[in-house]
């Protein structure tokens, strides 16, 4: 089948620049994606977009490149709840990949198990409108409790003006639940502010809630330095960031978002968005949590203590 990218997409940073920002050893990129390609994995009946082809190959490419050891892929609503892109990609990855599934109510133990057993960790519940149709919240709550017992955990992704209105819900998960993008702050907002203020309450009372600081490209107003000259790329957005990585340094995972779904005016140079990380992050320690200590205890917690003992030996 042939797929056309809905106009206006642009597509993905061919020839991302080398980050300077050196990442840790052992480094996880905690959200991706992979697009088809369309030709051997169609996109779903019912999406919103027709993304560009993006390949696990080349997931793997920018992977290295960047200097990443691991990463989570996330199912995207371009392919709906057939997970077969993100399976073959995890099962492709050598175990450095693990990943997040869309799944319906009618799937069995048994496709549940096959997923577990390929590497997905969780499941992801939308509730942006311009990406997917509403999912009644019995069939989420059902979804999430059959997951729970794999012990599994649920990335949110929703616009921070519906948190108001989705806390319950949130609140009433069984399990980790995950945030994505910081919940999509108003950047031109006091980060002070009520709005914000709410989200940090939302985490404060809420241990189990944990929190991506990903996508400024997506939240930024100001834009990256190449459109205005600025020095700190996406500077609109450390504020928000790092107040998060400061508050729950725990409960912080950092993604690229590769290939960037649904971006018109600017695709970021992935090597930038890394470049970004030490702006949130500003010491090593924040900077090993985020990028090793909290995605390795979520995504790959039986190595965890491989990993300490690894990284003591090589101290010592
Ligand atoms: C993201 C953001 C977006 C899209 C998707 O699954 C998706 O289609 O997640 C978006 O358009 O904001 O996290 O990749």
């Amino acid at each position: 089948m042939e797929f056309h990218k809905t106009p206006g997409w642009l597509d993905w940073y061919a020839d991302p620049s080398k980050p300077k920002f050196r990442v840790p050893d052992g480094a996880v990129d905690a959200h991706c994606h992979v697009f088809g390609p369309g030709s051997q994995f169609p996109y779903a009946e019912e999406r919103k977009y027709t993304p560009c082809d993006a390949s696990r190959r080349q997931l793997d490419a920018l992977r290295d490149h960047l200097g990443f050891a691991r990463n989570v892929i996330v199912q995207a609503t371009c392919h709906g709840a057939d997970n077969r892109a993100l399976v073959d990609a995890l099962v492709h990855s050598g175990g450095k990949a693990r990943g997040i599934a869309t799944v319906k109510r009618g799937i069995s133990d048994a496709e549940l198990e096959a997923l577990h057993e390929a590497g997905v960790r969780g499941v992801r519940f939308n509730f942006i409108k311009r990406l997917v149709d509403f999912t009644p919240k019995d069939e989420l709550i059902e979804i999430a409790g059959r997951i729970a017992r794999l012990g599994w955990h649920v990335v949110i992704y929703f616009e921070s003006v519906d948190l108001p209105d989705l806390w319950d819900f949130f609140t009433a998960l069984p399990t980790t639940v995950v945030v994505d993008h910081m919940g999509r702050p108003d950047v031109t907002r006091p980060v002070d502010g009520p709005e914000f203020e709410l989200f940090i309450k939302f985490m404060r009372d809420n241990p189990t809630v944990w929190s991506k600081v990903s996508c400024p490209e997506r939240l930024s107003v100001k834009g990256p330095p190449a459109l205005n000259g600025e020095q700190n790329a996406y500077r609109d957005v450390v504020p928000f960031a790092r107040r998060i990585v400061e508050t729950f340094p725990d409960r912080v995972l950092w993604g690229t978002d590769w290939p960037h779904p649904n971006l018109k005016d600017h695709m970021p140079d992935d090597g930038l968005l890394v470049d970004f990380i030490p702006q949130i992050a500003t010491t090593a320690e924040l900077q090993r949590k985020l990028l090793v200590d909290n995605p390795m205890r979520l995504y790959w917690p039986d190595e965890v203590g491989t990993t300490n003992a690894k990284t003591m030996e090589n101290q010592a």
